[in-house]
């Protein structure tokens, strides 16, 4: 189905892409990347709404001004990114909009320049570094495996950062880790996890959270450095939002280090990083095996 506008030739050479021009860039329905080594980077300075990567797909970079920007483009095309394949580095410029991003595949780095809003983003893999210039807002990170650090400019709004979680955020893996969060804005109504169940409840940061069931005996799941600007909770009654690792190194909130035993499972009590009793609901706790 062509777009209204026309149907170009993708921009590189080799790649099925279906493009329409639009004020003076070219926007992509869908982008296939080629099977092989193909180029070490392709750049497309339009707004891309599909993006397939084949599992034989091996690129070194993967630059877009936007994934599933706001207006569609092209009705009809899931604003999805998936395959198996390998992409050492993702760029997008701008933002991440409305947009599931599953990748079974190897990506070591992904850049955003703007924010992330409505998303579902999977990573099967092991990161080195997730960064967002912007906002995440309503959106969901789930990393099976590690993320070496993971750096937010803005606010982290309804949001879910799940370390050991799959693409269906089910909790897969008792050993997630991650090195470093650095989220110079306000963690608000979100979540922080590693290797946590939520439990009963539901809610993150309460007592009946417990490590998910599976992983090696003397691996820890664990987040060894958080710093934020600050935390808010949502004010209303029956939830709540947590930071929960088997071991949590350490947390700033604001500038203020706050207090956590040293080595993993015994900051068992959740510990209020807001006034006690106030329904901001918002706690760090340390969980140990069911
Ligand atoms: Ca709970
Ligand atoms: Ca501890």
């Amino acid at each position: 189905m062509a777009p209204a506008g026309g149907v170009e030739a993708g921009p590189q050479r080799g790649f099925a892409a279906l493009g329409v021009g639009n004020q003076g860039i070219t926007n992509v329905g869908t982008l296939i990347v080629p099977n092989g080594e193909g180029p070490a980077k392709v750049e497309i300075e339009g707004n891309v709404q599909q993006v397939v990567v084949p599992a034989a797909a091996k690129l070194k970079e993967l630059k877009v001004l936007s994934l599933g920007a706001d207006t569609d483009l092209f009705p009809g095309i899931p604003r999805q990114f998936t395959g198996a394949g390998t992409i050492v580095k993702v760029t997008v410029e701008k933002d991440v909009t409305d947009y599931t991003f599953q990748v079974p595949g190897a990506v070591d780095q992904m850049v955003v320049g703007g924010s992330i809003t409505g998303s579902e983003l999977s990573f099967a893999r092991t990161l080195k570094l997730f960064s967002v210039q912007g906002d995440v807002e309503g959106s969901t990170l789930s990393f099976a495996r590690k993320v070496g650090k993971l750096t937010v400019k803005g606010d982290v709004d309804g949001s879910e950062i799940l370390a050991g979680y799959n693409e269906k955020q089910e909790g897969v893996n008792a050993d997630a880790q991650i090195g470093t969060i650095n989220i110079a804005g306000v963690l608000r109504a979100s979540n922080l996890v590693a290797g946590a169940g939520r439990g009963a409840d539901g809610i993150f940061g309460t007592a009946d959270d417990q490590l998910i069931g599976s992983g090696r005996p003397g691996v820890i799941a664990s987040i060894a450095r958080i710093v934020l600007g600050g935390v808010e909770g949502t004010g209303a009654t029956g939830d709540g939002f947590g930071i929960v690792a088997e071991e949590i190194g350490k947390l700033k909130i604001g500038g203020t280090p706050v207090r956590l035993a040293p080595d993993a499972r015994n900051d068992l009590t959740p510990i209020p990083l807001l006034p006690d009793g106030s329904t901001d609901d918002f706690y760090a706790r340390e969980v140990v095996p069911a």
